[in-house]
């Protein structure tokens, strides 16, 4: 394989500093769909995802919880962990910034930093936000508040080491508006060349007042700034600095909003002074409730987890990517999931499925490659959603193969197969299985369970892109099993 057959894709590594909610699963969600699209396509993907756990919001956490730190984060990330289980996350590499490949390869970043004459000593005197873990200018507050959380911010004055991220400033603009495609959607690399119209901080990487953290090499009384150290975790997964890192990097970051600045400005500039390709940046939007921001403190907090179990994995995977535009905010709403399970998933996709079964078992033990029913074949079309894939649009690329599965409902709704026989019935039932053996590997990154389950019945194994061509199966022998769906 060669370079450009290998994907690298990451979540954010989520805080562990409380349990998760419905946002840290959709974010999850969406980078799955996309890892397993790449699968699918033929390449060698490496998917990471972890938890974040040093600073002082963890540090904080963990005492308001009487713990030890350690202990503290150990047993959040567990939950973590847990929820990709749950909701079938594909990752290959689970990262915890506690864990010892990391601490090396962020000492060995912040000191190639320092010996290259990017780091300098001085006093750090400012606002603070603990919630986001960043420092603001007087300018960046609202009634004096962080400007994300509405909360008071604490002041900080202390030595600190600084990263010469001022310097960055052109090489930032230059490279953002050379390359168009390099943070999605385009209207948050506008947002980002908006910032970059105002003269660039240097900032600081360091906290003295901070014990759980990662020390300085050159300076072992000070930790290590807990968001520099974070965005290192996407080269550690990559087994930076071994040479074999370079297979898959540049990465792509699937992240939300809040963290953009923090992704692009701050890691792009890290990285141009590593001499690092640069990554690209996909920003998704934030689930709200009735269009309030979730969070804990005001009692809105959707579980991933409950919800998984109590409609399915792939109904809450679909409803997601399907009910929010890719890229937008969006809101959840049960009444909203419960119609997208009854209407998309019961009826349309599984009816289906159990319609072609059913009529397939009663008339043939093996059905045999066939003419194929051309006026069928030629309404999917396969160019418009790997468009929509390559383009983000993940919403439009499932919306696109439910046209295709609502076309196949219709051809037998208009050919009624149950009245036909003979070659007539062969040439039609088997585009009908051929047919669900493509719907099946279309379904497979949004709901990959129950493409497994369709596969399973069809008595074939799961197919990569190239295999959606009609007529390549030899033969079908079919075993109907269950339903797909259970309506609510
Ligand atoms: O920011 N809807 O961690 P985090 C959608 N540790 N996405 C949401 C969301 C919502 N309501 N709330 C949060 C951090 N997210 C840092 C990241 S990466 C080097 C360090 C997203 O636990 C959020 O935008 O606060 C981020 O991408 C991810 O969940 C983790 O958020």
């Amino acid at each position: 394989m060669t370079k450009e057959n290998y994907f690298s894709i990451s979540t954010a590594i989520d805080y562990p500093s409380e349990k998760f909610h419905l946002g840290h699963g959709y974010e999850k969600i969406c980078t799955d769909v996309l890892a397993r699209w790449k699968r699918l396509q033929g390449f060698k993907v490496h998917f990471s995802t972890g938890t974040d756990c040093h600073g002082l919001k963890i540090q904080r956490a963990a005492e308001k919880n009487n713990k030890a730190p350690l202990e503290f984060v150990k047993e959040i990330s567990a939950g973590f962990k847990e929820l990709c289980k749950v909701l079938n996350i594909s990752y290959d590499d689970f990262i915890m910034t506690i864990e010892d490949r990391h601490k090396k390869v962020a000492q060995y970043i912040i000191n190639e930093l320092y010996k290259k004459g990017e780091i300098y000593k001085g006093i750090y005197k400012g606002p603070y936000c603990v919630d986001c873990e960043t420092y603001y200018t007087e300018k960046d507050l609202v009634d004096e508040n962080c400007p994300i959380h509405k909360k008071p911010v604490e002041k900080v004055k202390e030595e600190s080491y600084f990263f010469k991220l001022g310097k960055y400033q052109e090489f930032l603009i230059d490279y953002i508006i050379k390359n168009s495609d390099c943070i999605w959607p385009d209207k948050k690399r506008k947002e980002m060349l908006n910032k970059l119209k105002e003269p660039l901080r240097d900032l600081s990487i360091s906290r003295k007042e901070v014990k759980w953290g990662i020390p300085l090499p050159f300076d072992k009384n000070l930790t290590e700034f807990v968001w520099i150290e974070a965005l290192n975790n996407y080269l550690t997964t990559v087994g930076y600095p071994d040479k074999k890192y370079k297979d898959f990097w540049p990465a792509t970051h699937i992240i939300g909003t809040d963290i953009v600045f923090h992704h692009t400005i701050i890691w792009y500039s890290i990285l141009k002074a590593l001499d690092l390709e640069i990554p690209k940046v996909v920003v998704h939007g934030f689930i709200n409730l009735k269009g309030q921001k979730l969070s804990k403190a005001a009692g809105i907090r959707i579980d991933p987890v409950e919800l998984a179990k109590n409609y399915g994995t792939d109904a809450l995977r679909y409803f997601l990517i399907r009910e929010i535009p890719f890229g937008e905010d969006g809101d959840f709403s049960e009444e909203a999931l419960k119609n997208r399970i009854n209407n998309e998933l019961a009826n349309d996709l599984g009816n289906l499925v159990s319609r072609v079964l059913t009529l397939v078992e009663k008339n043939f033990k093996i059905l045999k490659k066939n003419e194929l029913d051309k006026e069928l074949t030629s309404k999917l079309d396969l160019n418009k959603i790997n468009n929509f894939m390559e383009k983000y649009e993940l919403h439009n690329a499932l919306s696109e193969i439910w046209k295709f599965i609502n076309e196949v409902n219709k051809h037998i709704n208009q050919e009624k197969p149950w009245e036909l026989k003979g070659k007539e019935l062969e040439k039609h039932l088997y585009t009908l299985l051929e047919s669900l053996r493509i719907i099946s590997i279309l379904i497979y990154a949004f709901i990959p369970e129950t493409s497994e389950k369709i596969n399973k019945q069809l008595g074939i194994k799961l197919g990569l892109l190239k295999d959606c061509k009609f007529g390549l199966i030899k033969e079908y022998k079919v075993k109907k099993e269950g339903v797909l769906f259970k309506k609510v």
